[in-house]
């Protein structure tokens, strides 16, 4: 049985981590494997982050299954069996389950357990984790798996708490789901969330009223049940296929074409267009090589999926509003299942919200361009307060009692990405400057993961009790990841990476563009004895 502690009674660990996601479950077998004393504190009832939360209807990974999982265990890939080419939230969520128990974890899971903040005891070298509930631990390390897409983004609407149907955020659903059956129900936004699960609620409800504040681009996804002889082929070589991936600037494999719009006839461009549309899902981001770089490609690429949506949407105006005018990409493609033909059923309304907003939620439903549309239910499909969300919801303080959301108020600061200057022992996964939501998020987590349990062998092994990001290496970090997103079309819409879609969050670009050059300056780091970083003895 785990022991419990209180505020004044401590446990003592060496590592303690926050969430049971794909982060936390590696980690803490990696830490096992150091022969450590680690506790995963987790919010939820039960493990698997994201995928615990997100269980709206029609949720569903938009990397493919097979590369989508862990690559660390050889044993593991080759005996776990995907069902579809994109796995759906329950198939995730069994999956994450089933590393639990086949590496024997759970007994260092703590469930229901929310983390209220973690205090770093400069002169012990010693973080101090506190719970809402009042339990404490004491560890060296305190490793952050807290996820990037993990607290949701519940806009305030005037008079929300006078509605007398249900609500639901994608982002927080019930486990036991929602049935619409008959039910008049709205949607506010229509970001991948929503994409997913408009399909399937259009299909249950009695009427489905989309509020739409700004179109997103969507590509069909293609899925299907997996093919036996493709995944024999894949097994037979998994290894040599991972490499393939995390060769790939997104850490998974899709068909690129390495050609940029310079190197394409108008024909070609157009082939090429119509392939990665066949193709499915988000093999289109490999339709040409400059599409996120170049305004002229992205153009022609974006004018193509604005065709394919007047072909599919029957009502010219409806396809009308469906269509982005935006740079195609710069908010992530969504990946869909009968997205746009769903606007062509009868019970399906779509309402533009771009040129005023919402106005007020009533007692009876939505009230917009000053019509009151009925609901008995709502959905709110608003995303998340991305990447720093769950991080400052957390009081954490480093040296100095220094606050790291006061740290952060103009926006994330961090040294690769993993570590913040003035919070030593103190490591994020997939934190705000690392490639994380760019790429498969899973490969991600795998590479941040062995660079913290190599990092902390390393100390141990020289009998070193801190490591600490110096602050000119933070600052050449944070403003090398400026410079390469500028290089890019990412800064040119109000996504989520630059934290653009939560009022008041500072704008500044989180991830970092490129997981092989990201992965060969951790490496470098690595190599160099830790350059960046003050590394202490006691
Ligand atoms: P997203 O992609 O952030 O989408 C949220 C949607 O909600 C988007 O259409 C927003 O419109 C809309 N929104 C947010 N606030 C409002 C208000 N106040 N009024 C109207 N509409 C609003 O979140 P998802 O959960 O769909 O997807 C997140 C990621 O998960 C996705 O990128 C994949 O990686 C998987 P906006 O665009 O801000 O105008």
């Amino acid at each position: 049985m785990m022991a419990t502690s209180t505020h004044s009674q401590p446990i003592t660990l060496d590592a303690v981590v926050v969430g049971a996601g794909f982060a936390g479950i590696y980690m803490l077998h990696r830490l096992r494997k150091l022969g450590l004393r680690a506790r995963v504190l987790e919010a939820a009832s039960g493990a698997g982050g994201t995928w615990f939360w997100n269980r709206y209807p029609g949720a569903r990974c938009d990397i493919e299954s097979m590369q989508y999982s862990y690559q660390f265990s050889n044993e593991l890939q080759q005996s776990w069996e995907w069902k579809e080419r994109y796995a759906a939230q329950p198939e995730i969520l069994e999956y994450a389950n089933h590393v639990i128990d086949r590496f024997e974890l759970r007994a260092d899971i703590q469930f229901n357990t929310r983390v209220h903040s973690a205090v770093f005891n400069e002169s012990a070298s010693q973080w101090l984790v506190t719970t809402e509930t009042g339990e404490a631990f004491k560890a060296s390390y305190c490793i952050m798996a807290t996820g990037c897409l993990s607290t949701t983004n519940t806009p305030h609407f005037k008079g929300h708490e006078s509605f007398k149907g249900e609500w639901y955020h994608t982002g927080q659903w019930p486990p036991a789901g929602v049935d619409f059956t008959g039910k008049r129900v709205g949607i506010i936004g229509t970001g991948s969330s929503a994409v997913q699960s408009i399909p399937l609620i259009a299909e249950q409800a009695s009427s489905l009223t989309v509020f739409q504040r700004t179109p997103n681009f969507s590509v069909p996804a293609y899925n299907q049940s997996l093919d036996l002889e493709y995944v024999k082929k894949i097994k037979a070589n998994y290894e040599a296929y991972r490499k393939l991936g995390r060769s790939q600037l997104l850490a998974y494999d899709f068909s690129l074409n390495p050609k940029t719009t310079a190197e394409l006839s108008p024909e070609e461009f157009e082939a090429t267009c119509e392939y990665h549309w066949a193709l499915g899902g988000l093999n289109f981001y490999g339709t040409v090589a400059d599409m996120l770089i170049s305004p002229e490609a992205n153009q022609i690429v974006g004018d193509f999926v604005r065709r394919k949506i007047r072909e599919k949407v029957n009502d010219p105006a409806i396809a009308a509003l469906l269509t982005p005018k935006s740079v195609i990409g710069c908010k992530r493609i969504c990946a869909d299942t009968n997205y746009y033909e769903t606007y062509n059923r009868d019970n399906v309304n779509l309402i533009d919200v771009s040129q005023s907003p919402i106005e007020e939620i009533t007692a009876a439903g939505i009230k917009a361009n000053g019509i009151e549309y009925a609901c008995e239910a709502i959905v709110l499909a608003t995303g998340f307060d991305a990447m720093t969300g769950s991080l400052n919801r957390i009081d954490v303080r480093g040296k100095d009692n220094r606050s790291l959301k006061d740290k952060w108020s103009a926006g994330p600061r961090t040294y690769l990405g993993l570590t913040s200057a003035g919070f030593p022992n103190f490591f994020i996964i997939s934190g705000p400057g690392s490639p994380s939501v760019l790429t498969c998020m899973i490969t991600s987590i795998e590479q941040h993961v062995e660079f913290i349990s190599d990092c902390i062998t390393y100390l141990r092994d020289r009998g070193l009790t801190a490591i600490e990001a110096t602050v000119e290496a933070e600052d050449q970090w944070v403003t090398h990841v400026n410079e390469v997103a500028a290089g890019t079309l990412f800064n040119s819409c109000s996504s989520w990476y630059l934290g653009a879609n939560v009022p008041g969050k500072p704008h500044i670009f989180m991830p970092y563009v490129g997981f092989p050059p990201y992965v060969q300056k951790c490496d470098e780091v690595v190599a160099s004895g830790y350059a960046g970083f003050e590394l202490r003895a006691a």
